[in-house]
């Protein structure tokens, strides 16, 4: 355990900046603000909020903060956003201080950030660690939230306003496949694993799933296993990351450009890349070798930026078609048995799942050691105590991975049982997330969600659209306070007119095509609806035209 916890739930050594006054009655409740967790999101949240002189406290199911990058320690798990972008920017001394090591920052590293942030702001004061939210009631009498918290820090809390910064992949996904509690080895997944180091070398191992955690997890266990059988239900689309160590120099000159760097990413580049200018035409505007030689030179600078080089990516079947092509070539080219390069060989539209970035990953199928079992037509029929049988086959292992992914961005948020006055998220949520700019629910009052569905989240830099999220919601309970309302709902005209601009914009592009997370697919029985709104720009603009006229859209009391 680092730093030192809050050993009850009431706030001790907190006074609000001088010359501001919190917002509520502290007599009757504990905090203004509630916020649940403490990841990148959470630990923002809080810093604001005290900032602003509100009185807030978080509660962080684990036992430091960090979120995601507390969780996914898997072998090879880092960051596939530039590590100067992904990143606060919220304070200039913070972000000229911390030094990148690497060009994509390592799960170990960005964890050491986080846990450098908590300390530099001081902010494990106001987080009460290992405890887990597991309801919340809103009383309207009172304007109040009341908070169940279960574990070291169980009890309840009391609170004007609660804030979700749950994140939008923390509810791992365990697919019920028949018998998987009966085996009998070491069994992992990718998004929940244990905090000593796991060592394959000698065993058979087993992965299920190659989203992007299986895909950086392949090689690297494929370097220590006796065998790895990988077990691929779709094939996807990745390109090399080409992770370097960050020089000194180089990381210099981009710190004196953090201004400019940041100003794209808010702007244009949704904080991927912003130092690889995106192109302006599509990709049928030019002629095949131009277009080749585009993507050649994007493929070897690496990451996110292999589709900026055009326009129409996502929106055109056809453009998207000969950025799909491009890296089924490479995977020829790359995987030496042409039959295990046609089963890696994805046919749906590049990055309607979520593109992938790797180091190594095609090179890994020509190890000796590795089999790719293609399991897309029957799944796996059974997981035994000594390993899985698919396609009528017996597997033997010693260790089985689930890189299965999760629940995404309604999973965790669900898992509580949220109320407001006459529903509950449950209801409201039960055909599907329903949001007022992924920041608000209809029926129910005072509650924020940080890169909630509705808002771009996901498909831009995920620290970005949370620094835009916390800035948005802290300045509401500014204006709330200097307006002296305690109450903030979402409409039910806004959120059904919101919902369905999502839907519209989601529909204009090639994203819904496919059977992704985004859509709920991954998850049998989730009602499929696409969950971020593509398109960052002009949502940023949005959130401001809402607060400048006055928060419209919602109803403040
Ligand atoms: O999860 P995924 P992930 N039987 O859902 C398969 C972020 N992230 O953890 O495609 C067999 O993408 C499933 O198959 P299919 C990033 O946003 C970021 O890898 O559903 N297979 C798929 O292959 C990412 O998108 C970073 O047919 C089953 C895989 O499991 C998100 O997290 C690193 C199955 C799941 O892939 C999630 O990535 C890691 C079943 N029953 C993650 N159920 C970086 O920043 C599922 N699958 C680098």
């Amino acid at each position: 355990m680092l730093g030192s916890e809050p050993e009850t739930l009431r706030p001790v050594s907190y006074t609000p900046a001088s010359g501001v006054v919190a917002m509520s009655d502290q007599q009757a409740i504990d905090y203004d603000v509630v916020v649940i967790g403490a990841g990148f999101g959470g630990m923002y949240m809080l810093y604001r909020l005290r900032e602003l002189g509100f009185t807030a406290h978080a509660v962080e199911v684990a036992d430091d903060v960090g979120g995601t990058w507390y969780w996914n320690r898997y072998p090879g798990a880092r960051c596939d956003v530039e590590s100067v972008e992904y990143s606060y920017s919220f304070d200039a001394q913070l972000q000229q201080d911390w030094v990148w090591t690497e060009r994509y920052a390592a799960q170990p590293e960005i964890l050491r950030y986080a846990q450098h942030v908590a300390d530099r702001f001081d902010l494990r004061r106001d987080i009460s660690f290992m405890s887990r939210v597991d309801a919340a009631t809103f009383d309207d009498t009172a304007a109040t939230w009341t908070v169940d918290v279960s574990g070291q820090h169980a009890g309840t809390l009391r609170s004007r306003f609660l804030v979700s910064a749950v994140g939008c992949l923390s509810s791992t996904n365990w697919p019920d496949i028949p018998g998987r509690d009966t085996f009998a080895g070491d069994r992992y997944h990718t998004g929940q694993w244990p905090h000593h180091e796991v060592d394959f070398t000698g065993k058979v191992v087993g992965v299920i799933g190659t989203g992007s955690s299986g895909i950086q997890s392949i090689p690297i266990i494929a370097q220590q296993a006796e065998h790895l059988y990988v077990f691929q239900r779709t094939p996807n689309y990745t390109v090399p990351a080409h992770n370097r160590p960050m020089p000194a120099e180089e990381l210099a000159e981009l710190k004196a450009r953090y201004d400019e760097i940041r100003a794209i990413d808010r702007t244009l580049s949704g904080g991927f890349g912003a130092q690889y200018p995106r192109g302006t035409v599509g990709a049928m505007d030019v002629s095949d070798e131009e277009r080749a030689a585009e993507y050649q030179r994007r493929w070897d600078i690496g990451g996110f930026t292999y589709l900026g080089g055009f326009t129409d990516a996502l929106l055109s079947k056809e453009s998207n078609f000969t950025a799909a092509e491009f890296v089924r070539g490479k995977i020829r080219e790359i995987v030496t048995d042409p039959e295990v390069a046609a089963l890696l060989s994805p046919d749906h539209v590049i990055a309607c799942k979520r593109l992938c970035f790797d180091t190594g990953y095609y090179e890994t199928y020509n190890r000796p050691n590795v089999t790719l079992v293609d399991i897309h037509d029957g799944g796996i029929e059974e997981i035994t105590p000594t390993g899985l049988r698919a396609g009528g086959a017996d597997y033997a292992l010693d260790a089985l991975v689930f890189a299965t992914g999760f629940d995404a961005m309604t999973g965790t948020l669900l898992r509580m049982d949220i109320r407001g006055p006459e529903l509950s998220l449950r209801e409201a949520w039960s055909a599907g997330p329903r949001t007022y700019l992924g920041l608000g629910v209809h029926g129910i009052p005072n509650f924020f969600v940080i890169t909630g569905p509705g808002s771009p989240s996901v498909l831009t830099n995920m620290i970005m659209s949370i620094e835009q999220h916390v800035e948005w919601i802290g300045d509401c309970l500014a204006a709330m306070r200097a307006g002296g309302q305690q109450r903030i709902e979402a409409t039910e005209d806004a959120q059904d007119q919101w919902v369905g601009y999502v839907n519209a914009v989601a529909d204009a592009t090639l994203f819904p095509t496919c059977n992704s997370w985004y859509l709920g697919g991954n998850v049998p029985g989730k009602t499929r609806v696409f969950m971020p709104l593509p398109g960052l720009p002009p949502y940023r603009e949005r959130c401001d035209a809402v607060a400048a006229n006055g928060y419209e859209g919602f109803v403040l009391a």
